[in-house]
């Protein structure tokens, strides 16, 4: 039986790789193979210390909502400067950093970017999304006007880079890079939390090609969240929700 013959062809192109693996010059790390392992010794706290040091965090944490209404106040540039250092902190896949974190304060570009998520928004709820996403969203009071993207002071655009090009010109792999991403953002999301500033997880649909062009991001970057930053609207209101409980979420084995 013909299909029992093992295609070595197919089950290459199911492996992670650049297409033209065969040549020779590919198999050479980005980073050095001969890149030190050095001792690593982080301060070793108490027991005590690490319960309470959980708590507290935790406390912080619980604290987090997503605010859809800005204050205009600034943010001191050196608090973004270390925002996206923490995120930049983040794991990722052979430590290949898939992320590049854009800025936004200038009004102009806050302005330009809201006109496109405006419009992209306005099919969004009116074409795109099921009858079930919109009713869905009920309850978050969320609409396609989005007077935040020129009230906060800061828009923090998350773009994923699918890969990325090594000095001699081949392909660089950027494995896992979505949930390379995804991890920066919540330490990011984190980092807001910490230092007392509030963000908006936003998801803009079908707005990749506009904003990427309109910030001259390259083609191997997708946009992936768009987050205002700032102080949260002395009249900010957030939906009285509920989280689930420890006993849903965890499986003690
Ligand atoms: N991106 C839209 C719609 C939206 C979708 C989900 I899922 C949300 O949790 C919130 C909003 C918007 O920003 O309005």
């Amino acid at each position: 039986d013909i299909k029992k013959v093992p295609n070595v062809y197919s089950a290459r192109k199911d492996r992670e790789g650049p297409d033209d693996e065969d040549d020779p010059d590919y198999l050479i790390s980005a980073i050095p193979e001969d890149t030190l392992h050095i001792p690593y010794k982080p301060l070793r706290r108490s027991t005590e210390e690490v319960i309470q040091r959980s708590r507290e965090y935790y406390d912080l944490m619980a604290t987090r909502r997503t605010v859809r209404s800005f204050s205009t106040e600034p943010i001191p540039p050196e608090v973004l400067e270390n925002i996206i250092k923490t995120a930049g902190t983040s794991p990722s896949g052979a430590h290949t950093e898939p992320w590049t974190f854009v800025v936004v304060q200038d009004p102009n570009v806050k302005e330009a970017i809201r006109n496109i998520v405006e419009e992209e928004e306005d099919l969004n709820y009116a074409r795109r999304m099921s009858r079930q996403w919109v009713a869905d969203l009920k309850p978050f009071a969320t609409n396609a006007s989005k007077p935040y993207l020129c009230d906060a002071p800061a828009l923090i655009l998350v773009f994923r880079q699918t890969h990325s090009m090594r000095e001699d010109g081949k392909k660089r792999m950027h494995y896992y890079n979505e949930i390379s991403v995804a991890i920066a953002a919540g330490i990011l999301l984190t980092a807001v939390q910490y230092c007392g500033l509030v963000a908006l997880t936003s998801t803009p649909l079908n707005c990749n090609a506009r904003l990427r062009d309109l910030l001259s991001r390259p083609s191997n970057e997708r946009l992936e969240l768009l987050l205002p930053i700032g102080r949260p609207h002395p009249d900010a209101t957030v939906p009285d929700l509920e989280r689930k409980r420890l006993d849903r979420i965890m499986i003690k084995v």
